[in-house]
């Protein structure tokens, strides 16, 4: 009878193994009490020391040895808790037991990455991001290691580490860190257009999620799922946010890398210890095998996607995050993902990207963790019993009690027994046939029709933000001929108008050419859920952090109302003042700002509001960089509130916006997220709500293009 885990922690796999300072005094890893740790052992006061500080050379010791390999991919990343649950028994396609009880609570470990940078690299880059989710269920562990990115730059695992030497810091001057904006990546992308679709998704608003939270999952590659007669249908994996899709803007997201580096994981730190955990919904589309090329492109093609339009995701669980990690290290670091990693229920597809996959990510961690033993750290432990006769090798953990290590035996009573066919994994008795070849499959050859629809499925903020991203990048690329392909043997494949202009913006031509062809997946022309903006529900503020400016005076009345509707609405709502002492309102109220206008940025939220108060707009008005934070919130097309006397500032701010007209009182615009009002009521808190839950407001960068010089 297998184990039904429960909803508390008392199973919590991890519990033996922490260790709390109250567990007792210090000791040394011997077990032997330390009386004083400041001072090594000497001869006389002033030195010199004794070898014999047994404690001095143990510490000593073990910190020279506290850094690891990072991981050659995804080394910079941030990790949680949580649970998993089905909302239905998915019994008619998997066998999978924690996909079939919405009773059992399997727990997760879900660790999210970007790709290229190393380990101290910031968190807003430019790049995919990962999404790992271990569930530890009943049947063994089973790893779903997607991307935020539903398609891979390439075809074949084979072409893996060409494409991420690219990527990485060039390698005679390891320059630059976690960026694709060099030579070295356009140089082979524009040489290999398989790259294309994955490289037009980093260069639009999903390679600079706003969080963690707020981003969707794939798993990327084509599975299959196995139900219990034997049937099996090839899947694609996905995880919906129930935040929403929301990105920031390319510049913001500079600034945010230097400002706060760790943006991303305090974001999802925070999120956790406040209560507000995140939520994702799994989402499947379920394809027959005689299907796998009926969508006009080959479903093992891992540069490609299934269009909802064309094969609906169907929401079948919930994934919460609930529980941040005690320690970075022992969890985060050490938690080691492997695509292999399935559940009776779960297979494989012939995907060639994802057959690579299959060998390296157990490969990768032999050197990384240090040995064979990994999956014995306590957060790679499946909850399910391990019993076989593998043994021995560095960090053995476990201790085997019993006289045979080998199958079959006598003497150790047959033990341990095979398990059953009905509870273990059996593969797929998939046919395939075909003679051994290196030659690449006719169906994975159109390079060009995905990319075209992607770019056909965005609003037209989003294409001029990827417009943009592709200029930045591409005038970074020093050498000309990269330029010249990027442009003519990449871009012009997709979109004449897109080629055109990053080609005027890196000062290559563009060559005369055939028009392409039109979008050609499923002859669909469009597929709206490919764009964050057009598939978000924009129906909720939660998550969002709001800053509240003030300075003594300000009315307290306002910066109540706006402060509760948001918080009562799942919003963070902070103060921000000149300095970290109490602001005194107009009514005498004491108010405790949580950052100073130096220590913070607008770049760290998404909304503003500036409440009245004559005096306290009145030294808003004059400090340089409360001016900053208002201008920046506009240029990043973050939403805005002024209330009373706040009106002036705004009317500073919009006098310098020359196609915008001066706004009166009582304004709230729902073209540009700006809401001037009188004084606070519980109706423009709640039209300030909307305008938040709408994240940002990207045709202010029509009405004022981040480009205009302040004051110009
Ligand atoms: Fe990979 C890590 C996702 C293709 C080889 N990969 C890694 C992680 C994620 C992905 C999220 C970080 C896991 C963690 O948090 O520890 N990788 C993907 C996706 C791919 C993909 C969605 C395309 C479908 N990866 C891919 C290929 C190969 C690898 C084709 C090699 C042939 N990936 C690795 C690795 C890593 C890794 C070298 C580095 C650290 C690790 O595995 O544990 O084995």
């Amino acid at each position: 009878m297998r184990l039904t885990l429960a909803t508390n922690r008392k199973l919590d796999a991890l519990e033996p193994h922490r260790v709390r300072p109250s567990d007792g005094p210090m000791a040394t890893d011997q077990g032997i009490g330390i009386t004083h740790t400041d001072d090594s052992l000497k001869v006389g006061v002033r030195g010199p020391s004794l070898l014999e500080d047994f404690h001095l050379r143990e510490k000593i010791t073990r910190f020279d040895h506290e850094r690891i390999p990072e991981r050659v991919v995804h080394a910079r990343g941030a990790a949680a808790h949580g649970t998993f649950r089905v909302y239905r028994p998915l019994g008619e396609w998997t066998k999978a037991a924690f996909l079939n009880d919405p009773e059992r609570v399997t727990p997760v470990f879900v660790r999210f990455s970007t790709v290229v940078g190393s380990r101290g690299s910031a968190d807003t880059v430019r790049d995919t991001r990962g999404f790992a989710v271990k569930f530890y269920t009943d049947e063994g562990n089973h790893d779903l290691v997607g991307n935020n990115i539903p398609v891979f730059f390439i075809q074949d695992g084979i072409k893996f580490p060409d494409v991420v030497h690219a990527l990485k810091p060039e390698p005679h001057n390891e320059i630059p860190q976690a960026q694709s904006a060099h030579d070295t990546f356009w140089d082979f992308m524009s040489l290999q257009p398989e790259t294309t679709h994955h490289t037009l998704w980093n260069m639009s608003d999903r390679g600079i999620p706003r969080s963690y939270r707020m981003m969707e999952g794939f798993g990327v590659n084509t599975f299959r799922l196995v139900a219990a007669d034997g049937t099996t249908r090839l899947v694609k994996f996905h995880w919906k946010p129930k935040l929403g899709v929301h990105g920031l803007a390319w510049d913001e997201a500079q600034e945010i890398a230097g400002r706060d580096p760790d943006y991303h994981r305090r974001d999802l730190w925070e999120a956790i210890e406040q209560g507000a955990f995140p939520q994702w919904e799994l989402g499947l589309q379920i394809v027959e095998e005689a299907d796998v090329l009926a969508y006009g492109f080959d479903l093992l093609d891992a540069t490609k996607l299934l269009p909802e339009e064309l094969v609906p995701v169907q929401r079948v669980g919930l994934l919460t995050l609930d529980r941040n990690p005690d320690d970075f290290f022992a969890e985060t670091e050490q938690v080691a993902f492997h695509v292999a990693n399935v559940v009776p229920g779960i297979d494989f597809s012939e995907d060639p990207l994802l057959a690579a996959r299959l060998l390296s990510y157990l490969d990768t961690q032999l050197t990384r963790l240090g040995g064979p033993n990994f999956a014995q750290i306590p957060i790679n432990r499946p909850l399910a019993p391990v019993v076989n006769h593998q043994r021995d090798g560095f960090h053995q953990h476990t201790i085997p009690a019993r006289t045979a290590n080998y199958h079959p035996n006598t003497i150790g009573g047959g033990c341990p027994v095979l398990t059953p066919e009905s509870d273990g994994f059996v593969h797929a008795p998939i046919p395939v046939e075909g003679v051994k070849t290196r030659l690449r499959s006719d169906t994975f050859l159109d390079h060009f029709s995905q990319p075209r629809l992607f770019f056909a499925s965005l609003t037209d903020p989003e294409k001029d933000h990827l417009t943009e991203a592709l200029r930045f990048e591409v005038s970074k690329v020093a050498r000309k001929d990269i330029r010249e392909r990027v442009v003519n043997d990449i871009l012009a494949n997709v979109d004449p108008i897109l080629a055109q202009d990053v080609a005027r913006a890196v000062g290559v031509d563009l060559r005369e050419r055939p028009a392409p062809r039109l979008p050609g997946t499923g002859a669909l022309p469009s597929s709206p859920a490919l764009s964050m903006v057009a598939a978000s529900a924009f129906d909720s503020v939660a998550g969002r952090r709001v800053a509240i400016l003030v300075a003594d005076g300000c009315r307290t009345a306002d910066v109540r109302t706006m402060q509760e509707a948001l918080l009562a609405a799942g919003a963070v709502a902070d103060l921000v003042a000149e300095t970290l002492g109490p602001v005194v309102g107009d009514d005498g109220s004491t108010l405790l700002p949580r950052f100073t206008l130096l220590t913070t940025s607008s770049v760290l939220f998404d909304a503003l509001v500036v409440p009245g108060g004559e005096a306290s707009v009145a030294r808003l008005a004059s400090i340089s960089v409360a001016e900053r934070f208002l201008r920046d919130a506009w240029r990043h097309c973050k939403p805005m509130a002024f209330l009373g006397e706040a009106a002036s500032l705004w009317a500073a701010l919009a006098l310098r916006q020359p196609s915008i007209d001066r706004p009166g009182i009582d304004v709230e615009d729902p073209q540009l997220g700006v809401l001037v009002a009188e004084r606070s009521s519980d109706a423009h808190a709640a039209t300030f709500l909307s305008m938040v839950a709408r994240h940002r407001y990207w045709r202010r960068q029509a009405a004022a293009p981040l480009a205009s010089p302040p004051g110009g």
